[in-house]
């Protein structure tokens, strides 16, 4: 889990306040009946965190349908989850009569469509930065600790491989940041790479990472978790974060 948030949220707990059990929606139904977007989620799922930011920031309202990747031994392989994501993985999310898999072409699809308030820069050098620090940690860092990876090493090796790839991206990422980060990751303006960046600081921090060495990437991440979207979006107050968790 990530840093706790401190500040008050609920001017826009709103935009996600209704769970649909998976089950209980038509495989095809591209909508709730209120018209609203589902997203399918997990409350601990980094990729998911980064679009509940994006929906958030765009201030989407929408519904949660929670795939719990561990319980029932992992409802991503349900046949039901599998017609809307084939990979098996979180997040999907049914929009505007389309299902969309992949957590950046899903932010990429709400910026084109929803274009404000901006995550991706007008000015192209700029917008090239996001996409490769978006990449850096969504192709280059998660995938290696993900789920079912960690199953794959085995549960003796979890923690250290975790450990291992994390300071191997994030030793990249943090040359990288510093000298293409303002405030957040390119410059003061909030964009794509910072919805990569502070879930995938929530993994480190999951996996006893120190962040010492790190200090551009632990100031950016300090700052945008004091965001509204941030926070409302956080793993710890997700329709289906256990009460054990929630804060
Ligand atoms: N590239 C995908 C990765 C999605 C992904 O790895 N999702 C994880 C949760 S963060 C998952 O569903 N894991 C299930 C599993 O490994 O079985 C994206 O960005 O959406």
């Amino acid at each position: 889990m990530g840093a706790t948030p401190s500040e008050p949220l609920l001017p826009i707990l709103h935009l996600c306040e209704r769970v649909i059990p998976l089950k209980a929606k038509g495989c095809h139904n591209t909508m709730t009946e209120s018209g609203k977007p589902i997203l399918y989620s997990y409350f601990r799922s980094s990729c998911s965190w980064r679009v509940r930011i994006a929906l958030a920031l765009k201030n989407i309202n929408y519904e949660t349908v929670p795939i719990n990747l561990i319980k029932d031994g992992g409802q991503q392989f349900s046949k039901e989850f599998q017609a809307l994501n084939p990979m098996k993985q979180v997040p999907a999310l049914k929009i505007d009569g389309i299902t969309i898999s992949q957590s950046l072409a899903i932010i990429e699809y709400l910026e084109e469509t929803r274009p404000t308030p901006r995550l991706l820069p007008q000015d192209p050098e700029k917008r090239a930065l996001v996409r490769s620090i978006s990449d850096l940690i969504a192709s280059g860092i998660q995938p290696l600790q993900n789920l079912s990876i960690l199953r794959q090493v085995g549960q003796e090796n979890q923690l250290a491989w975790a450990q291992k790839v994390i300071n191997s991206g994030f030793n990249a990422l943090e040359q990288i940041l510093q000298s293409t980060a303002g405030k957040y990751c390119v410059g003061d303006e909030v964009s794509m790479a910072d919805l990569c960046l502070v879930p995938q600081v929530a993994n480190a921090e999951r996996y006893k990472v120190d962040l010492t060495p790190y200090p551009t990437i632990n100031r950016i991440n300090k700052s945008l978790l004091a965001l509204e979207a941030f926070q409302v979006s956080h793993p710890c107050r997700q329709p289906d974060t256990p009460a054990e968790l929630r804060a």
